[in-house]
């Protein structure tokens, strides 16, 4: 989840091998993350647009396992953390291109105990973000959009005052819902959209059983039959994250905002190609002065990045995670060692699936700019090894009907690894990768995968791609023994 929640499984395997890191865990994969949710990245996506191939859409989710009935504050986004998303459009490592968040808390009705009353003591349900419909909206944010390039920041929301969107109490709160998640994204001129408010959490996995040492549900190792690794549209295995929230801020700005040149360019032409990441940073100081609110002095200091979603929770050890958290992806070689060698492949080849030999170059096009993601770079244009998320974005989408759920592996070149997008299995396809698919299908192409193919909260296949959140009142979770598992008899989902 977080970095890797595909990473789990690795993670899982640096559990196995080392005791001492047990509860580092996928949504909350490093230590410090794990103690400072609200920073604590859950998942970085990158795509070309699905209906606009010349914009570039970009998540950043913060916050993970959020119970949708966790009242009365609910799941605000921290005003401390300066949230970060970053574009390298010059094969260097260090972004060019950064969009920069920033979060303010309302608390409207200071008297009331809860963040959001409706339909009750005389105040009407909340069917609106601002204005007649939102006396109820007691605890409320805004935020704001700033672009830093060239030196120069520029505030996108100029003029507007954007709300992010809370979590979902319920129906007699919040009658219509989706009515507010709709409310909640915004037309920036110029081709930017942008939107951040509590979502269900795209994010899927069947994390109970990979952490159970890799006890997975559908074979040793979690090898699927050609029958489950074929279907697309249901699950065989509960996804543990069903019915959870997480923070997400979605962005969707033109290419030509974040090429180097300022233009658009076809798939073979190395200016094509980006780096991406999302990044969370506190004030490096902060001073707690009851009664005063806390002052924030000093520059800010990066407490998480993630750029492929399976580097710092499936590679990296637990002893490097913190550094890795906090450091630079330009940084990035110092941690060369894990990703050669990644520990998760060694355990694989302990349970009989076939793996290559280490030194894994074959790993090199998640870390370095080279094809299949980018044919147009030389050997001279890889730059520094660096856990960025790459994307090419003269690689149309794949229209929605067509879209494959292990992306690149079979075929989707529009996705992951070549960025994102919420539909793909990155569990699987990731697996796949430290299994050494990418070395040679033939050989290492062992079908990996937990048997969570989907997010059976569905996908949103426009603009902000994420879907609204779970009702807190009526949402419900998928465990073992339970209804859930569509491609499973009468849809229970195995405990076995
Ligand atoms: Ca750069
Ligand atoms: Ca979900
Ligand atoms: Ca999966």
């Amino acid at each position: 989840m977080k970095i890797f929640r595909s990473l789990v499984p690795l993670m899982l395997a640096s559990c196995i091998l080392a005791p001492g890191s047990l509860f580092a865990s996928s949504h909350r994969e490093a230590p410090i993350t794990a103690l400072d949710r609200t920073a604590d990245i859950t998942d970085w996506y990158a795509f070309v647009s699905y209906n606009h191939p010349d914009r570039v859409t970009m998540i950043l989710n913060v916050d993970p396992f959020l119970e949708p009935s966790n009242g009365p504050n609910y799941f605000p986004f921290d005003p401390n953390v300066l949230y970060e998303m970053k574009v390298d459009n010059n094969q260097d490592g260090h972004e060019d291109v950064t969009f920069q968040f920033r979060f303010h808390t309302q608390i409207r009705l200071p008297g009331l105990f809860t963040g959001f009353v409706g339909d009750l003591a005389g105040i009407p349900p909340i069917t609106a973000l601002d204005g007649p419909g939102s006396a109820g909206l007691s605890l409320r944010q805004t935020y704001t959009v700033t672009m830093l390039k060239n030196g120069k920041f520029t505030n996108l929301g100029e003029g507007k005052t954007l709300f992010a969107v809370p979590s979902n109490v319920g129906p007699r709160t919040m009658p219509d819902y989706h009515s507010l998640f709709d409310q909640g994204i915004y037309d920036l001129g110029n081709g930017v959209r942008v939107f951040a408010g509590t979502v269900d959490d795209p994010f899927f996995i069947d994390l109970g059983a990979a952490f159970d040492s890799l006890h997975f549900r559908m074979g040793v190792g979690g090898v699927l039959t050609p029958q489950v690794d074929g279907d697309d549209n249901n699950n065989y295995a509960p996804d543990a994250v069903a019915g959870f929230n997480v923070n997400s801020i979605v962005l969707e700005v033109p290419t030509t905002m974040l090429t180097v040149d300022g233009q658009l360019h076809p798939a073979s032409d190395k200016r094509a190609v980006i780096g991406t990441y999302g990044t969370t940073s506190r004030p490096r100081v902060t001073v707690r002065r009851a009664p005063l609110s806390a002052l924030n002095a000093g520059p800010f200091q990066q407490v998480q990045r993630e750029g492929n979603p399976l580097i710092n929770e499936l590679i990296i050890g637990t002893g490097s995670k913190d550094r890795f958290s906090m450091d630079d992806p330009t940084n990035d070689k110092q941690f060369a060692g894990f990703f050669l060698d990644p520990l998760l492949a060694k355990v694989f080849a302990s349970l009989g699936i076939p793996v290559p030999p280490a030194p894994r170059t074959d790993l090199l096009p998640l870390v370095t700019y080279k094809a299949p993601i980018c044919p147009g770079c030389t050997a001279a244009d890889a730059g520094p090894i660096a856990d960025l998320l790459r994307l090419n974005t003269g690689i149309p989408p794949t229209p929605v009907a067509k879209q494959k759920r292990l992306g690149l592996l079979v075929g989707d070149i529009a996705g992951f690894p070549n960025g994102r997008r919420p539909i793909d299995d990155v569990v699987d396809i990731a697996s796949r990768a430290v299994g050494g698919i990418l070395a040679d299908s033939s050989k290492f192409g062992t079908p990996i995968g937990d048997g969570v193919n989907i997010n059976p909260e569905g996908l949103n296949n426009s603009f902000p791609y994420v879907v609204p959140a779970n009702s807190g009142r009526n949402g419900h979770h998928i465990g073992p023994g339970q209804e859930g598992c569509t491609g499973q008899p009468s849809s229970i989902c195995p405990v076995q």
